[in-house]
């Protein structure tokens, strides 16, 4: 059995148990996915405020982790802790954006990402460099739909995104679409219908990989910067993150 933590690092319930089922679509029959989210933080994630908190919150649910994941899906397109979760396991941790991105850079020569807030395209933008994409993904497409209205998915919202990804995929000439919110895991499949090109959610393509290389056996590095964070004592409201882990 391969338990796979996957972190929603906003807290509405209603969306982690969304983005539970949509991971569960996907994972293997031997993948128990354990879907949770922080006991703090923003519900909903649309700017840099939303994504340091929320990157907290991640930290949390990784200690908090019982039992102890052997693969860790971050849900949230900003990638918030990424590093630090890498840092707190030996188990692969994959972002849904980085996952998205490789599977897409797989499929076609150019890819575009559409997302929720316009706001927030700063944040994949920089992913897109972080990660070394820069040169494959053509385009940034915001729709100003909150991360939240998702939730309702009106009928009105859906042909919203449809049209963003069509004018995405004319304007950048790219052979791909990415879903810049987990929250769009639902629409995948009707999209790809409709639009006739791969569109890939994230939060797929992250338990798949996050599969894969469980299965080869493959850890996070502990050479470096991915080694245990340095023991210390936090204060505050954090005290209870502090290294080495009590107990
Ligand atoms: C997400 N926010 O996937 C991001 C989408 C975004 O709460 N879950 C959120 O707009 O960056």
């Amino acid at each position: 059995m391969t338990q796979l933590l996957l972190i929603n690092p906003n807290t509405t319930a209603s969306m982690t148990a969304a983005i539970g089922d949509a991971a569960r679509a996907v994972a293997a029959p031997g993948t128990h996915v354990h879907a949770c989210q922080p006991t703090f933080g923003p519900a909903s994630i649309e700017g840099h405020f939303d994504d340091a908190i929320a990157a907290a919150g991640v930290a949390e649910q990784m200690r908090l982790a019982d039992p102890a994941p052997d693969a860790v899906v971050i849900a949230c397109f900003g990638d918030p802790g990424l590093d630090a979760a890498r840092e707190a396991i030996d188990a692969p941790v994959l972002g849904i954006a980085e996952a998205a991105f490789h599977a897409a850079a797989m499929l076609a020569t150019g890819f575009s990402v559409v997302t929720t807030m316009t706001r927030t395209c700063v944040i994949a933008e920089r992913l897109l460099q972080r990660y070394g994409f820069e040169r494959i993904c053509r385009g940034v497409h915001g729709t100003d739909i909150p991360v939240l209205a998702l939730e309702a998915m009106a009928p009105d919202t859906l042909a919203q995104i449809e049209a963003a990804c069509r004018h995405a995929l004319d304007a950048d000439r790219s052979g791909a679409i990415v879903l810049g919110c987990a929250g769009m895991a639902s629409l995948t499949r009707t999209l790809q219908r409709r639009l006739g090109v791969p569109v890939i959610d994230g939060v797929a393509a992250a338990v798949k990989f996050a599969e894969a290389l469980a299965a080869l056996g493959l850890k996070t590095s502990k050479r470096g910067d991915y080694a245990c964070p340095l023991p210390k004592h936090y204060d505050g409201w954090a005290a209870a993150l502090g290294w080495p882990p009590a107990g």
